[in-house]
């Protein structure tokens, strides 16, 4: 009985956040704002990610970013030397943002910006390679990163993670010499999850593969807006 009722609150709980997904998907469709969720493991690469991206395209496009962690604004503040908004969010004890939380980074931002005026919002997630998979927070397209010292075997021990992603980013590429790595265990492993993924091995470090990511999220933002869906009878 017991573990009736926590799966129910458990579908519960993801229904009410899907739907508030939704809506923050329909906001950012108004607003005519391209939203990504980057998520991995902590320490993968995101905020070293977002660096390279913000230094690279903002006279491209006119980005923000909403920065999750569960305490401290360190990312936030790194990435506020790029000169783009930046709205960081504590999820305290909450290992992933929800889309509650994502609805008041937005809020904040068209209170501060017109919304209007961005193309694109990149979400940098709570490092987990877990929840964060589970709550769609009205993003348009996921991208995983997975860093070469993680192993090979991470897609199929938390297959949700790359099943969902559109865009999977190896990273750390430059260590790759270092360890024993093997690419092509990786991508087998992965196709098996997910065979459309789009597979990108990139180094923040050296530069290596960013070309690539950035072609890849040039072709997000400017995918054409997708109708809304008629409502089922
Ligand atoms: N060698 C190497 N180190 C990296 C690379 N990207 C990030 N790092 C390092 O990995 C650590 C975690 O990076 P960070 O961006 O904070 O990861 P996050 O927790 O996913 O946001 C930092 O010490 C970074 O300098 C990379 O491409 N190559
Ligand atoms: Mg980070």
């Amino acid at each position: 009985m017991h573990q009736t009722v926590q799966a129910a609150l458990g579908i519960n709980l993801l229904h009410a956040n899907q739907a508030g997904a939704d809506d923050n998907r329909s906001q950012l469709d108004q607003w005519g704002i391209r939203c990504l969720n980057l998520m991995s493991s902590p320490g993968a690469g995101k905020t070293a990610l977002l660096e390279q991206t913000l230094k690279a395209l903002a006279s491209e496009f006119k980005m923000a970013v909403i920065e999750g962690d569960m305490t401290t604004e360190l990312d936030a503040d790194r990435l506020r030397r790029y000169n783009v908004p930046v709205i960081a969010i504590n999820t305290g004890r909450s290992c992933h943002l929800d889309s509650k939380m994502v609805s008041g980074g937005l809020y904040r931002l068209s209170q501060d910006y017109d919304p209007h005026s961005f193309d694109v919002v990149l979400v940098e997630n709570v490092g987990n390679l877990v929840c964060p998979a589970e709550f769609e927070v009205g993003e348009h397209a996921k991208v995983a990163l997975l860093s070469v010292t993680e192993g090979e075997d991470k897609p199929l021990k938390y297959p949700l993670m790359f099943q969902e992603a559109d865009c999977l980013l190896v990273t750390k590429i430059d260590l790759a010499p270092h360890l024993d790595w093997d690419f092509a265990t990786l991508e087998a492993n992965v196709r098996q999850i997910n065979p459309q993924v789009t597979l990108i091995p990139v180094s923040a470090k050296t530069g290596a593969g960013l070309d690539l990511w950035f072609d890849w999220l040039r072709s997000q933002i400017n995918f054409p807006p997708q109708p809304t869906p008629n409502p089922s009878p």
